[in-house]
């Protein structure tokens, strides 16, 4: 090990005197990567519950015409607290917790960085989550404005008192993003500072180059989004008017805060996704990555252009046209690098020896889902296009096909794939398919017929609707109760293994990658050595050894 790599180890080497090692440690303020990243993931999938059971009901008050399940205030409490939730508690810190658990051992370092900021940002998730929950205990329930908040709805305050459903979403929020740029300078410090001796860019997993692109997105996004939440607290709170127009503000200019940042986001949530996909297709299909450094720098590209599109969902806030076009033009650009790497899954796993395990179904049902996603994608990106379906459940479908057929699969085929690998034990692979089958019949069912919906002018965010929009209506409620039920068997199967499961070998699937050299459940220290890295990620079918001292381990 050279000199360098040893200074650039962090402290906590050692492992922490007096931790806990069972199940209690997961519940104490750990400094370890791998206890951190199991406890957002867990945190995540608690909140992701929740934000289902709102949709339940959602899909319940829309299964008849009338409003007569929960009266329309509740409907906007509803929709406004899923989003929110599904996006702030749910996605990113699951993608948090995913990277914080594999990018040390993927890149070959004992642990984050920053170990205790880490550990701090993870713990800030519960606090804000509890803010974010109480709003459904104070006077006037819930924020009813969206997740998008835009004043001067988002500044109405019908109770009139200082603690409201809002004001404690905008604290909730504005903590969401200081706990996100936490974690985005550890990640792409890790990143950047703490690869194992020859591990070059070039020979650096997808995954890796996908976190680190879309935490660089948290860093020049972050604080446009924080600083615009603060600004509309203040509004709300203290009579300021940057965004109230009765004060002379202007609430356009929260639009471009909101979505400056919130644009980009869909690539912090959609870029790591593609990580999972890269790195799932290659093991279950037995073939190297097809074109494996387009793959990689695409994922900086895709950031480098989520910067300059966000007025794509201003198309109808009294944008001038040639600014239309300049967002119009831009957006597609972006459809280039993504086109570089579904192209090039499509040809890794064309001809490869596909295993169908639970992973593999849901990497493959999420890139079927997310193809569609990308056609309605383009289509919403054109602006005359977006001007006529603007508004309406065109859009609402065109999200839901790329945040839960892409996102939430990935996220799916992640769990799965690395599950040995977390907890040392073999899910039920009768289970995890039966899981999968619900999903993907669940999702299509639900979100297909909102395109359907939209092209006929069922606008979005309404509790009741014209008795012409009932028959898909039905349908998508249908779809909406087989995706609340898919969650059953995944939970029963997550929780029976993780106690009584098969024991895991350390390399379940015979995958290449440092991450798998080590034992199941990895030990604290993640590597008694540092590995020296001497080929690329993807040598399947090559004899060429990933690591000089891991050849010996990698034959068991
Ligand atoms: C990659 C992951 C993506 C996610 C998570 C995502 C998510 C979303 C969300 C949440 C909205 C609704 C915004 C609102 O409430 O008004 C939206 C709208 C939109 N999306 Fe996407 N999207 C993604 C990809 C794309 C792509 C690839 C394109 C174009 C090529 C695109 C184009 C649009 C456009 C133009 C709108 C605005 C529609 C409107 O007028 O409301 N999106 N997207
Ligand atoms: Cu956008």
């Amino acid at each position: 090990m050279s000199d360098a790599t040893l200074t650039a180890l962090p402290k906590t080497e050692q492992p922490h005197p007096g931790a806990p090692d069972n199940w209690k440690r997961f519940f104490t303020f750990s400094t370890d990567h791998k206890v951190i990243g199991i406890q957002y993931i867990v945190t995540a999938f608690f909140f992701f519950l929740i934000g289902g059971l709102l949709a339940m009901v959602m899909r319940g008050e829309l299964i008849t015409p009338a409003a007569d399940l929960v009266d329309r205030t509740v409907y906007n409490g509803l929709f406004t607290m899923h989003g929110t939730i599904m996006l702030f508690m749910w996605t990113f810190p699951f993608l948090n917790g995913l990277a914080n658990y594999l990018v040390p051992l993927m890149i070959g370092a004992r642990d984050m960085a920053f170990p205790k900021l880490n550990a701090v940002a993870f713990w800030m998730v519960p606090v804000f989550g509890v803010i974010l929950m109480a709003s459904f205990l104070v006077p006037g329930g819930p924020s009813q404005s969206g997740w998008w908040a835009y004043p001067p709805v988002s500044l109405q305050n019908p109770t009139g008192n200082l603690i409201n459903g809002q004001l404690l979403w905008l604290v909730a929020v504005a903590l969401s993003g200081i706990s996100s740029i936490l974690g985005a300078v550890n990640i792409v410090t890790t990143i950047v500072r703490m690869r194992a001796l020859g591990l070059g860019w070039f020979r650096m997993p997808v995954f890796v180059w996908a976190v680190m692109s879309a935490q660089i997105i948290q860093l020049f996004g972050l604080p446009a989004l924080t600083a615009g939440a603060v600004m509309l607290l203040f509004d709300l709170a203290v009579g300021t008017s940057f965004f109230n127009p009765a004060g002379g503000g202007d609430p356009v200019l929260y639009q471009h805060f909101f979505w400056f940042y919130s644009h980009p986001a869909v690539y912090v949530i959609i870029l790591p996704i593609f990580g999972v996909f890269s790195e799932v297709f290659p093991v279950h299909a037995r073939k190297p990555l097809f074109g494996y450094p387009f793959v990689a720098v695409s994922s900086l590209v895709i950031t480098g252009l989520s910067g300059v599109v966000w007025v794509h969902h201003m198309f109808a806030s009294g944008t001038p046209d040639w600014m239309r076009m300049l967002f119009m033009f831009s957006t597609m650009l972006i459809s280039v690098p993504t086109g570089v790497k579904v192209f090039a899954w499509v040809a890794t796993v064309w001809g490869g020896k596909i295993q169908l395990t639970t992973p593999m179904l849901f990497a493959l049902g999420g890139l079927v889902m997310f193809l569609f996603a990308g056609v309605t994608g383009i289509m919403l990106a054109s602006a005359p296009f977006d001007i006529h379906v603007n508004n309406t459940y065109f859009v609402v479908g065109h999200f839901h096909y790329v945040i839960y057929g892409a996102a939430v699969m990935g996220a799916y085929a992640a769990i799965y794939h690395w599950f040995p690998k977390m907890t040392g034990h073999m899910y039920y692979e009768g289970l995890g398919k039966l899981h999968f089958a619900l999903t993907f019949i669940g999702a299509n069912l639900n979100f297909f017929p909102m395109h359907p919906l939209g092209l006929q002018g069922m606008p979005r965010r309404v509790a009741s609707y014209d008795p012409e929009f009932a028959f898909w209506n039905v349908i998508a409620s249908i779809g909406g109760f087989i995706l609340g039920l898919s969650t059953l068997p995944f939970i029963l199967n997550i929780l029976s293994s993780w106690v009584q499961g098969k024991k895991a070998p350390n390399n379940p699937w015979r995958a290449i990658g440092l991450e798998w050299l080590v034992s199941s459940p990895p030990p604290h220290e993640n590597f008694a050595e540092i590995p020296v890295v001497v080929s690329g990620p993807y040598g399947y079918g090559s004899n060429e050894p990933l690591v000089e001292l891991a050849e010996s381990k990698a034959a068991e």
